[in-house]
C-alpha cells in the first residue's frame, strides 16, 4: 500500500519534469539579512535562468516556520528538486520526510542540518564554517604573538541556532583556546544584520571599557559595530581590532579603508554549483554527498588589490 503510493508519486514528478522537459526547482531561502544573502540570492537566481531551470523562490525572512510552509508546498507543487538554506540547524525531519515519501530529491545548500538521518537529503552544498573560524583564530593568534597581557574579545554572532553562528564560533574558540590570554569577555547574537550589530556593540562598549578585539561572524555585523565604535569616539581597526567572516564588497571597501584588520571568505556564489547539483540530482545520478567551497582570507592589502575584481 505505502509503496504503492510512494511509486505513484515518484513516478508523477518524475512524469512532470519529462512532459515539458523542464526542471522545476522550489528553493526556500533564508532571508535578506545581509549583503552575502544578496548575493547569494542573485546567484541562485541568475544560475538557475542559465541553466534553464524554473525557479519557484521563496523567502522565509529568517523564521523556520516559514521555511517548513515553503517546502510543504515545493511538495504538493511536486516540484522536481527542492534546495533550502536552513535558518537554523534543528527541526528538520518531519518536513523532510515528507519531501522524502514524495520522491522529491532534496539538497541543502549554504547551511547544514544536524539530523544524523542523512538519506533526507542528497547532498550538502556550502562553506566549511569551522574552518572559517578557526581562521580567524589563527590570524589573531599571530597578530598578538609575542604580546603577554590579556587580549579582551568580544564576539557577535550570527543568527542563534544557525549553523555559521555555532561553527565559527566554535572554530574560533579552538583556536585561541591554546593561549589564556586570550579572553572572550562577551558574546551574544546580533543576528547578522548591521543594525543588531551597531546595537548589541553599543551595548558592549557601554559595559566594558577594555575591549581590544571584535570578532563578527559576518561583514555587515561588523560594519554596524563600526558606526557604534566611532560614535563612542574610539577608532575601528586601531582602537579596537576588527575580524570578520564574508568578504562582500563593503566589508572590502572597510578593510581597504583599515577599519578591519582582516576577513575571512565565504562565497555566496553556489548558484552554478546548485543547478549542476539539481540537473545531475533529477537525472538519478549519484552526486557527493558534501561540496565543499573554496575560500580565502583577506588583509587590509590583499583588499585593496582585490576590490576592484570583487563581484559581490
Ligand atoms: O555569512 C551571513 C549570512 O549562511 C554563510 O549568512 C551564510 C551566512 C553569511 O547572513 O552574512
Amino acid at each position: 500500500m505505502v509503496a504503492a503510493t510512494l511509486s505513484a508519486c515518484g513516478g508523477e514528478s518524475g512524469n512532470g519534469a519529462a512532459d515539458d522537459g523542464k526542471i522545476t526547482m522550489g528553493f526556500s531561502q533564508v532571508g535578506a539579512e545581509s549583503g552575502w544573502r544578496t548575493a547569494n540570492t542573485d546567484s541562485v537566481r541568475k544560475a538557475a535562468e542559465e541553466a534553464g531551470i524554473e525557479l519557484k523562490f521563496s523567502d522565509a525572512q529568517q523564521k523556520q516556520e516559514n521555511q517548513i510552509k515553503a517546502i510543504r508546498s515545493f511538495v504538493q507543487q511536486k516540484v522536481d528538486v527542492i534546495a533550502f538554506s536552513p535558518v537554523v540547524e534543528s527541526g528538520w525531519d518531519t518536513v523532510l520526510k515528507e519531501a522524502k515519501d514524495a520522491g522529491i530529491p532534496v539538497i541543502l545548500t549554504d547551511r547544514a542540518i544536524d539530523s544524523p538521518d542523512t538519506s533526507l537529503y542528497k547532498t550538502f552544498l556550502g562553506s566549511d564554517f569551522v574552518e572559517e573560524g578557526k581562521k580567524a583564530g589563527q590570524w589573531l593568534v599571530e597578530a598578538y604573538q609575542g604580546k603577554s597581557e590579556q587580549v579582551n574579545i568580544v564576539e557577535l554572532q550570527g543568527n542563534t541556532g544557525s549553523a555559521p553562528a555555532n561553527d565559527r564560533r566554535d572554530g574560533f574558540a579552538e583556536v585561541i583556546k591554546a593561549d589564556p590570554k586570550f579572553k572572550v569577555i562577551a558574546s551574544q547574537t546580533g543576528e547578522f544584520t548591521r543594525a543588531k550589530g551597531k546595537e548589541v556593540m553599543d551595548a558592549f562598549l557601554k559595559a566594558h571599557t577594555d575591549i581590544d578585539v571584535l570578532y563578527a561572524h559576518n561583514d555587515d555585523m561588523g560594519l554596524g559595530a563600526i558606526e557604534a565604535i566611532e560614535a563612542a569616539g574610539k577608532k575601528p581597526g586601531v582602537d579596537i581590532t576588527i575580524i570578520t567572516v564574508d568578504a562582500v564588497r563593503d566589508g572590502m571597501q572597510a578593510l581597504a579603508d583599515g577599519k578591519i584588520n582582516f576577513i575571512v571568505e565565504c562565497s555566496p556564489l553556489l548558484g552554478p554549483q546548485l543547478m549542476d547539483l539539481a540537473k545531475k540530482v533529477v537525472a538519478g545520478e549519484t552526486v557527493p554527498a558534501r561540496v565543499v567551497t573554496e575560500e580565502t582570507t583577506f588583509t587590509q592589502e590583499q583588499a585593496k588589490a582585490a576590490l576592484p575584481q570583487r563581484q559581490y
